[in-house]
């Protein structure tokens, strides 16, 4: 495969040359594109040196795949001119996440739905693919009517200036602010940008995302976005409303057989998942599986995954695997 890595140099960037690698992606020719004050600069992949090139060259090297993680901006301008090479293109970003016309993927669930035809494909938010992994297959067979979410989200999602922040301000170091905030010993209930609605951006992709992936409109979805001052990964707690009651044994064992899930729940040798230890796995991980005892129908749980990871890069990666397997591009 021919593959550009559009943001290379980014956080997500990075991980998805670790995963390609880790993954042993077959690549024959690797394009890492940046924005122009990264052109020329040299990253490393499989023990070589690769040059950075700038976005216009990698389109006329017309590459089979290109992995976007540089912005919805970079997504809208420079996509569809990778689509019009012929290239298919897996994007990180939320630019084309609620499109109709382009399909959102985690694959686990609905990469089935993919065809040759499809030249943009989008990658969900982060947020939202640990959480509909967890949730698909209780889907299927409960329904879920409502979800109510409250995330605590690791400062690697806001991307490598958070994480100066973080450091700057455990070393007593002055660094130009990710956040209006410090973050450091804090919980700060922003992730992204305010709507008008009062909920953030995130909040809404948690509202939105989902129903497209599982392809039902009919659930309803509320959220709060909280960023917290972890590196590892993403935290949620899920409170799931079903149309009809479930057996708690049978929701444990669905998930334990759910592929991309690892369930760590033993209250009593205090297993639960917790962000650190989710840190540079490709897995979701669900614990506290329990009957909401003040509503019927009720369940209540704890959702972690590397937000980096499944989050993102993995998760590119997994769609790019399918894509080659089925000799989509
Ligand atoms: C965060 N979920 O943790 C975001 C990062 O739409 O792809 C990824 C934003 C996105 O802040």
């Amino acid at each position: 495969m021919r593959i550009a890595i559009v943001g290379a140099t980014g956080l997500v960037g990075q991980k998805i040359l670790e995963v390609l690698e880790e993954r042993n992606f077959p690549i024959s020719e690797l394009y890492p594109v940046a924005s122009e004050k990264s052109v020329g600069k040299e990253i490393d992949f499989r023990g070589k040196k690769f040059k950075v090139i700038a976005i216009k060259d990698a389109i006329n090297l017309k590459p089979q795949i290109a992995i976007f993680s540089a912005g919805g901006e970079t997504s809208l301008k420079w996509a569809p001119e990778f689509a019009n090479v012929g290239t298919t293109v897996v994007d990180n970003s939320s630019a084309w996440r609620m499109d109709e016309s382009k399909k959102l993927i985690v694959p686990e669930i609905n990469a089935a739905e993919l065809t040759g035809n499809d030249k943009i494909i989008a990658n969900p938010n982060c947020s939202t693919i640990q959480l509909v992994v967890a949730l698909a297959p209780l889907h299927k067979r409960y329904k879920i009517k409502r979800l109510v979410i409250s995330t605590y989200q690791s400062i690697t999602g806001t991307g490598i200036k958070a994480v100066r922040q973080l450091e700057a301000e455990r070393s007593g170091k002055e660094v130009e602010k990710a956040y209006p905030f410090e973050i450091d010993k804090n919980c700060i209930p922003h992730c992204d940008d305010f709507t008008e609605n009062g909920y953030t951006k995130e909040e809404m992709k948690l509202v939105n995302e989902p129903r497209k992936i599982l392809n039902d409109d009919s659930i309803k979805i509320t959220a709060t976005a909280v960023r917290v001052p972890v590196v590892g990964g993403h935290s949620e707690s899920v409170n799931i409303e079903f149309e009809k009651d479930f057996d708690l044994k049978e929701v444990r064992k669905i998930l334990e057989v759910t592929k991309g899930i690892i369930v760590q729940d033993d209250i009593k040798n205090n297993l639960y998942p917790m962000p650190k230890y989710s840190h540079e796995k490709d897995e979701v991980f669900v614990g506290r599986i329990r009957r909401d005892f003040s509503n019927p129908n009720t369940l209540q749980l704890w959702i972690v995954s590397d937000n980096l990871r499944k989050g993102a890069a993995t998760n590119a990666v997994q769609i790019a695997e399918f894509l080659k397997l089925n000799q989509l591009i």
